[in-house]
């Protein structure tokens, strides 16, 4: 395995993104806060070779990285397509994230990188037929650009020789602070339902309205606020759009989350492992949060889900943007 290599992007707006070819990952995101200064908003380990580390991979992070061929949680080890059955890997009777060995650990190929006005690095990856148990020669790419309106777009985009399923997002991890917790940070969610889970936090089929849960963020809140405990939800918004905006009193900076993507998985987790963050950042309880915009998860085992089924004669494409401003 070659060793990955890492690319910087700077747009004139002042937003430095850094970008790892192990996994097309997101090292770190700087935005300048209230007073001008960079923050790194995305979680991010010191060196590109930190993500081999057994003690990181223990943790099963996922730190920035391109998580595919299917997102999330699959249920009863495996998929069926046009009649035939394909065994996934799987933990605990479960299959995350695209498997053992997903796009998150594999080196993706740079296509391109243009500066100017829009700077942007277009990275792709070619996901041979059977890969961690899923049909079809899959190309995928991704490009991140830095666009002139201060945000971050990633837009996917694949095509496959056989029929097979698809739903990839990025997991970078936010903090507007750069450190600490997100339980002070500021919450607006523009879901209308969220997905009933089970035991093993697979769908169950069944919709739940957000209105009136433990899960309202309809209104601006603290993330932390009473009754919070802990985030791994799958919020519902179809359509393209706003779907969640953040914001920190501290540095000022709010980011706005817009997607063509229907789901988005909202995580937090409750704590990380000591590891050798970028900076020395420490952080506290409730370190971060994800919003990793998507399709479905399980969506091929419920049959009232959109389907996350990419055809040969399809074009998948997804694009989402973390849009900076201050507040
Ligand atoms: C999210 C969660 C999972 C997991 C992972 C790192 O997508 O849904 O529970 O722990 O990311």
């Amino acid at each position: 395995m070659p060793e990955p290599q890492t690319f910087k992007l700077q747009s004139q707006s002042g937003l430095e993104l850094e970008v790892s070819t192990l996994g097309a990952t997101i090292l770190s995101l700087k935005v300048p806060d209230k007073t001008g200064k960079p923050v790194n908003v995305v979680v991010g380990l010191s060196s590109a070779s930190d993500y081999w580390s057994k003690l990181y991979l223990a943790q099963g992070l996922y730190l920035g990285s391109t998580i595919g061929r299917h997102a999330g949680r699959i249920s009863g080890g495996g998929i069926e397509i046009d009649g035939k059955r394909y065994s996934l890997f799987t933990e605990n009777g479960v299959h995350l994230h695209g498997g053992k060995e997903a796009f998150d650990k594999k080196i993706w190929k740079v296509e391109s990188i243009e500066s100017g006005n829009n700077p942007s690095i277009t990275l792709s990856y070619f996901s041979e037929h059977l890969e961690e148990g899923y049909p079809g020669n899959l190309k995928i790419s991704v490009r991140y650009s830095l666009t002139k309106n201060n945000a971050l777009k990633i837009s996917f985009r694949a095509t496959t020789d056989q029929a097979t399923v698809l739903n990839v997002t990025n997991h970078a991890y936010f903090n507007l602070n750069g450190e600490g917790s997100v339980l002070d940070h500021e919450l607006e969610l523009k879901a209308e339902s969220y997905l009933d889970l089970d035991q093993d936090l697979i769908p169950t089929g069944k919709f739940n309205p957000v209105k009136g849960s433990l899960y309202d963020y309809s209104r601006k809140s603290k993330i932390g606020r009473s009754g919070f405990n802990g985030l791994d939800d799958i919020f519902i918004k179809h359509g393209k759009g706003e779907k969640a905006i953040i914001s920190s009193q501290h540095s000022g900076i709010k980011m706005t989350v817009v997607s063509n993507q229907p789901a988005m998985v909202i995580y937090t987790p409750p704590k990380f492992a000591k590891l050798p963050f970028k900076d020395k950042a420490v952080f506290d309880a409730y370190p971060a949060i994800c919003f990793e915009a998507q399709g479905f998860p399980d969506a091929l085992n419920n049959w009232n889900f959109p389907s996350t089924l990419l055809k040969p004669s399809e074009v998948f494409e997804s694009e989402t943007s973390y849009k900076f401003s201050i507040i």
